[in-house]
Order: structure tokens, then sequence, then C-alpha cells
């Protein structure tokens, strides 16, 4: 029987205590890695003086992780360059904040080879491989290179670029040659798929085929969006926990009666908070009859602290909070409750099914499971209203949310005027065509279903060989 190894940056299988801050995608990747026997491959987040391609393997939740330790420079270069400085702008349609530097380049590299070379030993003939994310793209390569004929998929969890913007990078069409040698290049939206083919038919002049094959660089490799979901059950069980409940009623309590906008977000550029918080300023001052009968919650988590675009966009969202309560609270309401401490999954559970509307107003985003969350912890009797943004990959199938686009002011203040005033029947009626899809398209779903077209995938050389003779 094949074994399944997962390659991603970060290894994170929720530890046996743990599962409450575990995210549902780690949850979704454990449970396969457990029923089949396999294997968790990326880095510890350690780093240390001098590289050694030491491996130490544990086992986690019942799941076997294999981490290696990277050098400081690795993590400079590598994670805090290439990955978060060039590629994550870049592909979120920032290439004004894209900064590209050789040493990047040389990092990324670097550290494909040496994940490269410390998952050699450890694939068995029949394993199948999975790499996870942007931080790995030329990994097959490397793992070619040294000989490796297994099949290997690549799913990506963020958007992949219109060409234009692609063509912005230095070398774009070796780290597009790159994805070649995988079997299966998963993208999260029909969107993706579509800028990826036109990429390569127009940059490169491959062949997209209407059976989802693109053939180029002599090599064929077939392409297919894998929308990713939530484990909705799971996330129902959680609902009925005693802690999100505890933060439900809460919740309730300290609202006193006031509706409740609320936004869930990593702090990142990408999620348009800066954005949010402007449309929110302009709905306030176009409609003061509705001062101090609601309030927004934003919980953004700190995250990539190192990276100044991140700092820069912190001090930028402090002093808008800032402005937009001086300029509207009173002594008895603050219109803006921003909050920067992360939260565990049951307690965000609870802060969900108190609010009147969920605002996800992304620029861009891959998928966005703060949607899917904040749609299935709603009750179903007395349902709250979800607001997204046009560039989530979530928009392509969660028609019945109220689509807005978030870099209209204008746009995104008349959607929340419209969610707080929508009748009880129209709620209903939206939030179960959103609740089926949520519950229908979810992560087991999509691991299932990607894990199968992986296995059933024609082998690379098998496939080259064919290339060939035709
Ligand atoms: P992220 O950019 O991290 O993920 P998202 O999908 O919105 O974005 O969130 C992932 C998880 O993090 C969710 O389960 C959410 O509950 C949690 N989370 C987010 N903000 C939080 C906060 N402030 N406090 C606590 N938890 C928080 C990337 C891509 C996405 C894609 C996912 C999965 O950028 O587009 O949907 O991977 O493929």
């Amino acid at each position: 029987m094949s074994r399944l190894i997962v390659v991603s940056n970060r290894v994170n299988p929720p530890s046996d205590t743990g599962v409450a801050t575990a995210g549902g995608l780690a949850m979704a990747l454990a449970a396969a890695l457990r029923d089949n026997k396999g294997l968790w491959f990326g880095w510890s987040g350690q780093t240390v003086e001098q590289y050694t391609g030491q491996i130490s393997m544990q086992v986690v939740g019942g799941v076997t992780v294999a981490l290696l330790d990277l050098e400081a420079q690795d993590q400079n270069e590598y994670y805090n360059g290439y990955a978060n400085r060039t590629l994550w702008p870049l592909f979120h349609y920032r290439p004004d904040l894209v900064s590209y530097e050789r040493s990047f380049d040389e990092g990324y590299a670097r550290v494909n080879t040496r994940f490269a070379e410390t998952l050699l030993p450890l694939i068995g003939p029949d394993d199948v491989v999975w790499v996870q994310d942007y931080h790995l793209i030329p990994l097959a390569r490397e793992l070619r290179a040294r000989g490796v004929k297994n099949r290997i998929g690549f799913f990506l969890h963020i958007p992949w670029p219109a060409r234009r913007i692609l063509n912005t990078l230095p070398h774009h069409d070796d780290l597009a040659q790159s994805l070649f040698s995988y079997d299966l290049v998963g993208f999260q939206t029909e969107d993706d798929v579509d800028a990826f083919s036109d990429y390569i038919v127009h940059d490169v002049h491959g062949v997209a085929s209407p059976d989802g094959r693109l053939d180029a660089y002599g090599k064929s490799i077939r392409v297919k969006a894998f929308p990713i979901g939530i484990d909705a059950e799971d996330f129902a069980e959680t609902l009925k926990s005693e802690r999100a409940t505890l933060f439900h009623r809460m919740m309730i309590k300290s609202q006193r009666g006031r509706k409740m906008l609320l936004g869930v977000d990593r702090l990142d550029y990408s999620k348009g908070l800066e954005e949010r918080f402007n449309a929110f300023d302009t709905f306030l001052s176009n409609n003061p009859e509705m001062h101090e009968h609601l309030f927004l919650l934003q919980i953004a988590t700190r995250s990539r602290d190192e990276v100044d675009a991140y700092q820069d966009l912190r001090n930028r969202l402090d002093n808008l909070s800032g402005k937009i309560n001086g300029a509207y609270s009173t002594v008895d309401w603050v219109p803006l409750r921003y909050v920067n401490r992360p939260y565990r999954r049951d307690e965000l559970a609870g802060i969900y099914r108190s609010a009147d509307i969920g605002l996800v107003t992304p620029l861009r985003d891959g998928m966005n499971l703060v949607a899917k969350e904040y749609v299935a912890a709603q009750d179903p009797n007395n349902p709250g209203v979800l607001v997204l943004s046009q560039f989530a990959g979530a928009a392509e199938h969660m028609k019945e949310a109220l689509i807005v686009n978030p870099l209209s002011r204008e746009d995104l203040s008349e959607a929340i005027h419209r969610g707080l005033s929508m009748p009880l029947k129209e709620r209903k009626r939206r939030w179960e065509g959103l609740y089926d899809d949520v519950k229908r398209n979810d992560v087991t779903r999509w691991r299932d279903a990607y894990v199968r077209e992986l296995t059933a995938a024609v082998p690379a050389e098998v496939r080259t060989g064919e290339l060939a003779e035709t």
C-alpha cells in the first residue's frame, strides 16, 4: 500500500492536548497521515548555528513527523526573504511591496535543496509525496534531480497571479518551469488555474488541453482546482463545547443589545483591514442614526512581525482605529473594538455565532476559511449575514453572500447597511445555501479528492516518454 508523505514549510499536527488551537487543515492532513501511517516532513521552526542536515523524528498526536532545523541565514533569505517578502506580496497582487534580492533567491534554492536531500532517504518506492504551498515550489525538481520517480503533487494555498504580475519577478520562467516536475498541480480556484494556464500558453507557448493537462518544457502535467474547506463536522462539535458557549454568552452580554460586525484575520495587508476600517468610517459618517446601535469587533492577530510591511501596516491600523474611535465614541459607546491577541478555535466559534455580520473583505485571498467558519457557526433560526470580497477565492462558490468590492468604501458601507436591515427570511435563505456548500465541500473532501487524483496520476516518467514519442 502506498504511504502518504506531506511536506510543508511548518509541521503542526494537533497534539493530544492542543486540538483546540489546531486549524482544520492541520487536522485533516494529520487524519490522513494517521490513517495510512504516513509522514509529515518540514522545518522545525528552529534555527541552529551550523546546518547539519539531521532530522528529528517524533510521533505527535499519532502522526509521525520528521523535522529539519535550518540556519538563521536560511530563515532570513528563504522564509522572511523569498517566501514572505517576494512571493507572498507578488502572488497577492502587490508588486509595490515586493522586495527582491539575489540572496533571497539563493536562500530559497538552498533550502529547497536541503529539504530534498534530507527527505530523499525517507521516500519508499510506493510512497506518494504531497508538497504544500509557495515555500516549496521547486522541491519536486530537486527530488527528480536525485532520481525520485514517485508521484509528487503540489497544492498552492494562495492565489496564482495574472501573468503580467508574474512577469515582474526576475526568473519567473524558472519558477513556472519547476512546477512541471510535479504530476499534479492543485490550485484553490478555477481563476488560479486559468491564470497559470494563461502564463504557460502565452509566455511559454505551451499547450492547454480541455481535460486539464498542460504541456510545456517537454513535459506534461495535470492542473486542477481543489477548493479547500473547513472541517465542518468538527466545527459543529466545537461550537457545542463549554468554552464556545461561554464565549457566545459573554459576547451577547457585552453587546448590550447592539449589533455586532465581526472581522477575524491575520494582521496581513492582503486581508484589506485598512480598507475595512475606512469603509466603517464611511458607514458611520453616512448613517449617524445608527451610532450607538452597533460596533465592529476586529480581531487581527499579529503575524510576520520581522517583515517591515507588516510593522508599517500595524502602525497605520493603530492610527486609524484611534482616529475612528476618537471621532465617534461617546462616554457609553466605542464603535471599533480592535484586538490583536489570538483566540482559540472554540473561543472564536462562540464569537462568530454572536456576530450579526461577518466581514470578510480581503484584497486577495487564496480561499479564506474565516468566511466558511463564520457560516458554520451561525444559528440556523437567526443567522447572520456574510459580506464577502469578490477577490477571495471563496467568492467563486459562496454566491449567497453579499459580494463586495473591498476597494470601494461606498460599496462596503452599503453592504453593511443592507446586511443590518436584511429580513430574517432572506438571511435564512442565503445562509442555507452557504451552509450547504460549507458542509459538502469540507476539508476532508478536498484532501480525499486531491490524494485520489494524485494517486491515479500517470507517473512523470511514462508521460514524458509518451511526449517524446509524439
Ligand atoms: P491564511 O492567510 O492564514 O491561510 P485564512 O484561510 O483566512 O487565511 O485562515 C486560516 C485559519 O486561521 C482559519 O482557520 C482562522 O480561524 C484562523 N485565523 C485567522 N485569523 C485568526 C485570528 N485573528 N485569531 C485566531 N485564528 C485566526 C492561507 C491562505 C488562505 C487559505 C488558507 C487555507 O492565505 O487563502 O484559505 O491558507 O488554504
